[in-house]
């Protein structure tokens, strides 16, 4: 209770940052990051977001701080190499909120950021409310350029009819399939389905949670797109991607 009136303070202090961890496509290449919200409270230190975020959803903050996010990781993405994109999470409050697809555009335009760098993240638990508004806000963000990925792909709801009625270019694998893959057959039938279903829609597929050389190697044989996980690099603040691209490359 301590943290919920300290949110609106944490905004208006600057106690947000945002972490950047890279999307690889194997073995490799990087092809850009996932912005990652950070919450660093002066007294409590660290706050983790699966804390604060349904905290701000519930005190209607979501999608101001969210509106910060977007700004922080596309004029990040303006500094890096051209063929990079930024990955941002939208939560449902972001989401559902009118004017989503105008805010991203204006964003996008002020900071002369390019639509297709820019990589909207997305989990099914949206897709519960408002279904004709949510294709119509899909349909205009794919109009704008802007890239869609369907994140936490196998843990939520899963309804296949997701896949078939909205455009998302990419599904990404939850990690939660992805821990044991190495020992456990049931999770690399799990993840080689996945897989064929996303290019059997003609969408990319990413893993995530990607953490030993094995899951890499077995990934990269079954044609999985992008990793993304510690092996490849962990979230980092803007700061040190300069210094992660000269030593990567
Ligand atoms: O980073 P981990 O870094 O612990 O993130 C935990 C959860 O918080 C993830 O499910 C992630 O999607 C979510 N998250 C991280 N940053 C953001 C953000 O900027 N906006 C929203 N809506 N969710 C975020
Ligand atoms: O948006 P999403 O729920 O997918 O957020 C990704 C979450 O996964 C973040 O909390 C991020 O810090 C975390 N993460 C990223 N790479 C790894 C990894 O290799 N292993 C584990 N366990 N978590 C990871
Ligand atoms: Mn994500
Ligand atoms: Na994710």
């Amino acid at each position: 209770e301590m943290f919920r009136r300290s949110l609106r303070i944490a905004l208006q202090e600057g106690q947000f940052f945002v972490e950047y961890q890279p999307l690889v496509k194997p073995p490799f290449s990087i092809v850009g990051f996932e912005a990652l919200l950070r919450w660093r409270h002066p007294l409590a230190g660290l706050i983790p977001p699966s804390v604060f975020i349904p905290m701000a959803e519930s005190d209607g903050l979501m999608s101001e701080i969210g509106q910060w996010v977007l700004e922080q990781a596309c004029r990040a993405a303006r500094t890096w190499p051209a063929q990079f994109t930024v990955a941002v999470n939208l939560s449902p409050a972001e989401f559902l909120r009118e004017g989503l697809t105008d805010r991203v555009a204006q964003t996008l335009d002020a900071v002369g950021l390019r639509a297709d760098r820019l990589e909207l993240e997305i989990t099914e638990s949206v897709l519960l409310e408002r279904t004709t508004n949510n294709l119509d806000t899909l349909n205009t963000l794919n109009v704008l350029g802007v890239q869609i990925s369907l994140d936490d792909f196998g843990t939520q709801y899963s309804s296949l009819s997701y896949l078939k009625n909205f455009p998302f270019d990419t599904i990404k694998i939850d990690k939660y399939f992805i821990k044991d893959l190495e020992s456990d057959e049931k999770s690399q039938t799990i993840v080689r389905f996945i897989i064929a279903l996303a290019h059997g829609l003609r969408m990319r597929v990413t893993a995530e949670g990607v953490e030993t050389r094995g899951q890499a190697n077995w990934l990269q044989t079954e044609g999985c797109d992008q990793l993304q996980g510690y092996l490849l690099g962990v979230p980092m603040p803007a700061e040190a991607i300069d210094e992660f691209l000269r030593q990567s490359s």
